[in-house]
């Protein structure tokens, strides 16, 4: 039995008052809705047309451009009507009310992508790819969420599965034909080979995935040093407002301040923190702790002095930027790589940005596309590996064809799940609840 589906609709553009707003409906009853509360009774596919809409009263809501585009060549697959009225919250209500008096629903959240995913129009991966576009924030996320569009993870995830598919068959092959001269001794090797070699693809998306998450979800860039050194004045300044305090009492910031900001293309977030010193005070050393946390989480560390002090390099590991502050105070002999700066006065603050986006793109130079961006793909990874892993012992330790090719397959089963070829209700509601309404 198919189950006949509703029509849903939702306000598709960004939240009221604005210029315009366009509102979607898709599903079976979109050409009666337009029938009963369009000004024109039909309308030519894929072909924009000025309409009125009106109530269910007859009376005139608004004016504007209606778009059909009639099933299943459209987003959804199924008949969708797009029509862009004046962007007024109350014409956006009465219109909506409209169109559900007349048999359509509100949409939840990334129903239309939901839709379109089970018309077969996206993969998972892809679905996922559209809630990204449309959150990102920089040009690296942009960029991800494109390839991810175009399908990169879909073709690594199947190609995966392909070869887990032939190891299967050899497996299979020696559970049939059990007689055949030494059949388990052939396929153990060039199965354990296949094996390996997948473990090592998975192995590469893991150690890369968790570059490529940093970039979908924000580097983390952490600000440290003594009491005083001008941190928060720093951190000011990056943020170009006064997101933290700033007195000449060293001490004075106690809890991890971060300000998110585009960076050279990346989102990054930047994280102030207490001035590290031993302290008998516990709310300054609690302070201190998170500092340190902060810092031994950071992608990138920068070590900020106060140029009047020594600067002490007992904590600073290859690759953190070193930057002397006050140099309208002070302007220390430093080493060809120290950034000398002066907080107060808005100077060097670009080349320690520039040293930021310097670090980051050496993070995500080696990056071979495509790559990994939420944690649900890093999991299902990791559980593929360990059966893979479950399976490779079964072979070495000759349990038996059946129970290897048990592992492998749950290994697919896994991959299949991230792609959705393996639907569970728990995956694509987990996945779709995500996105915002009318997408
Ligand atoms: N002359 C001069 N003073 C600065 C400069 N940068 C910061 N200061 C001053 O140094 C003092 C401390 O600055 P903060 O930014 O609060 O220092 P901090 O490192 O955050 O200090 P804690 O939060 O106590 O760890 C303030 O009085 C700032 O105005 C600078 O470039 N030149
Ligand atoms: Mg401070």
């Amino acid at each position: 039995m198919t189950l006949r589906r509703d029509t849903i609709c939702a306000l598709a553009s960004g939240p009221p008052p604005a210029a315009i707003a366009t509102l979607r409906i898709s599903g079976p009853d979109v050409r009666s809705i337009i029938e009963k509360r369009l000004s024109k009774p039909s309308l030519t596919p894929r072909r924009a047309t000025l309409v009125e809409v009106r109530s269910d009263d007859g009376a005139v809501i608004d004016e504007g451009l209606a778009v059909l585009m009639p099933g299943p060549a459209s987003y959804t697959g199924e008949d969708t009507l797009e029509i862009t009225l004046h962007g007024g919250r109350m014409i956006i209500e009465l219109a909506l009310k409209a169109f559900m008096s007349a048999g359509a629903r509100l949409a939840e959240p990334g129903e239309f992508t939901r839709r379109a995913f089970e018309a077969g129009k996206l993969d998972l991966t892809r679905a996922e790819a559209v809630a990204d576009l449309i959150d990102a924030e920089s040009e690296a996320q942009l960029d991800q969420a494109l390839r991810q569009m175009d399908g990169a993870l879909e073709t690594l995830y199947s190609d995966w599965r392909i070869q887990m598919t032939e190891c299967l068959a050899l497996l299979e092959a020696s559970i049939d034909f059990p007689d055949e001269e030494d059949a388990p001794d052939r396929v153990d090797g060039p199965v354990a080979e296949k094996i390996n070699t997948l473990l090592e693809g998975l192995d590469q998306a893991l150690a890369e995935g968790n570059i490529t998450e940093r970039i979908r979800d924000g580097f983390r860039v952490a600000i440290l040093g003594k009491p005083n050194a001008g941190k928060s004045t720093l951190l000011n300044q990056l943020a170009k407002r006064e997101a933290a305090i700033v007195t000449d009492i060293p001490g004075t910031t106690r809890d991890v301040v971060e300000v998110r900001l585009t960076l050279g293309g990346y989102l990054v977030w930047v994280s102030d923190t207490a001035g590290l010193r031993e302290t008998d005070d516990i709310v300054e050393a609690e302070g201190v702790r998170r500092a340190r946390q902060a810092g031994a989480e950071a992608d990138v560390r920068i070590w900020l002095f106060d140029g009047r002090d020594s600067i002490e390099t007992d904590l600073v590991q290859p690759g953190d930027i070193m930057v002397v502050n006050k140099s309208d105070l002070a302007a220390p002999n430093v080493s060809r790589d120290t950034l000398l700066i002066s907080a107060r006065e808005g100077q060097g603050i670009d080349r320690v940005e520039a040293a930021i986006v310097d670090r980051l793109s050496r993070l995500t130079n080696n990056l071979s596309a495509p790559m990994i961006t939420r944690a649900r793909h890093r999991q299902g990874i990791e559980r593929a590996k360990a059966h893979l892993l479950t399976a490779l012992e079964h072979l070495n330790s000759g349990m038996g064809a059946e129970f290897t090719a048990e592992e492998v397959r749950l290994a697919s089963r896994e991959l299949g799940s991230l792609t959705g070829h393996v639907e569970t209700e728990m995956v694509l509601g987990a996945v779709f609840s995500s996105f915002c309404i009318g997408k």
